[in-house]
């Protein structure tokens, strides 16, 4: 059976789920996306990405032409119709087809589009050994140019990280801001234990406000672990006792080795191994 795709309402066989090439999503990454995980056929924390989805989309003045509602539906149903319990999910709404030029004006229907899927970001061992990260020449965006809080088609900044990283051996890379201090990675947010707290860039350092990121908070507090959102330069997480990333496609994912530095004690810590297992109980048998 082929997988089906969610657009504007309808599902089509993958092969057939298409836009046109005119779409500003395509010829400007003009839309915005989330990546949303299910787990035991339950959408996890849908309410928040559906915010952040509309946060996005009114900040680069886009209407998405659906209630929250519908679309909550919309995902439920590909959902179904692809018998995925445990998968992942992307949302996106482009800005729709228009005229060369970029001109969001001169565009019309934007497209809704929900992709469910499996991912696997990393292979199971390193969430027993642990990643090792570089820190990459490429800055995040500057938050006055293009705020980092907008998750936007447009990732090329991450995209260039990416390459970078991969480019000195490392599956993930370690992005600074303007000022020089830790922001996040290409795709998750960076948190480090020290003392037996965890500390994490605030998201003034020009970061996307990470939903796992919140959930790891969250979890942290639960464990009467505390947790500062303070600036971090790269020597913080040289000296760190444990360092972990967090987003939805790595969940929470140990990081054992930065710039060849190793942290800590070189494989995955208690902290980072006991927010690991409360998030699964959270996940998985929630
Ligand atoms: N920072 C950036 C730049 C991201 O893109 C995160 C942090 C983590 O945020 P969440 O809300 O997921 O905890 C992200 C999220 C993918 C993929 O396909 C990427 C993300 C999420 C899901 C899938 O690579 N990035």
């Amino acid at each position: 059976m082929a997988l089906k795709v969610y657009i504007n309402g309808q599902l089509y066989d993958k092969q057939d789920a298409k836009i046109s090439v005119y779409d500003h999503g395509l010829l400007y990454g003009d839309g915005v996306f989330e990546g949303i995980r299910s787990y035991g056929g339950r959408v996890f924390r849908l309410e928040q990405h559906l915010e952040r989805l509309w946060e996005s989309a009114r900040a680069i003045r886009l209407e998405i032409p659906l209630t929250r509602q519908a679309v909550s539906e919309a995902i439920y149903q590909t959902l179904r119709a692809n018998q995925i319990e445990d998968g992942y999910i992307r949302l996106v709404v482009t800005r729709g087809a228009g005229t060369l030029g970029l001109d969001p004006n001169r565009t019309s229907d934007p497209q809704v589009i929900i992709i469910t899927d499996h991912i696997a970001l990393y292979p199971r061992e390193l969430y027993e050994r642990g990643l090792e990260l570089v820190t990459v020449a490429t800055l995040r965006n500057h938050p006055a140019a293009l705020s980092p809080r907008i998750k936007s088609l447009n990732y090329l900044n991450n995209i260039l990280a990416k390459l970078e990283g991969l480019q000195a051996g490392c599956s993930e890379a370690l992005m600074l801001n303007f000022k020089g201090e830790v922001a996040e990675c290409t795709g998750d947010n960076i948190f480090l234990v020290r003392g037996g707290a965890l500390y994490t860039p605030p998201l003034d350092a020009g970061i996307l406000a990470g939903i796992t990121r919140g959930v790891v908070i969250e979890l942290a507090a639960e464990a009467g672990i505390s947790v500062h959102e303070v600036p971090l330069l790269r020597h913080d997480v040289y000296v760190a006792e444990e360092c972990f990333l967090t987003g939805t496609a790595a969940e929470i994912i140990p990081v054992v080795k930065v710039d060849q530095r190793t942290i800590g004690s070189g494989s995955p810590g208690p902290v980072t191994r006991s927010l690991m297992e409360r998030f699964h109980q959270l996940t998985r048998s929630g």
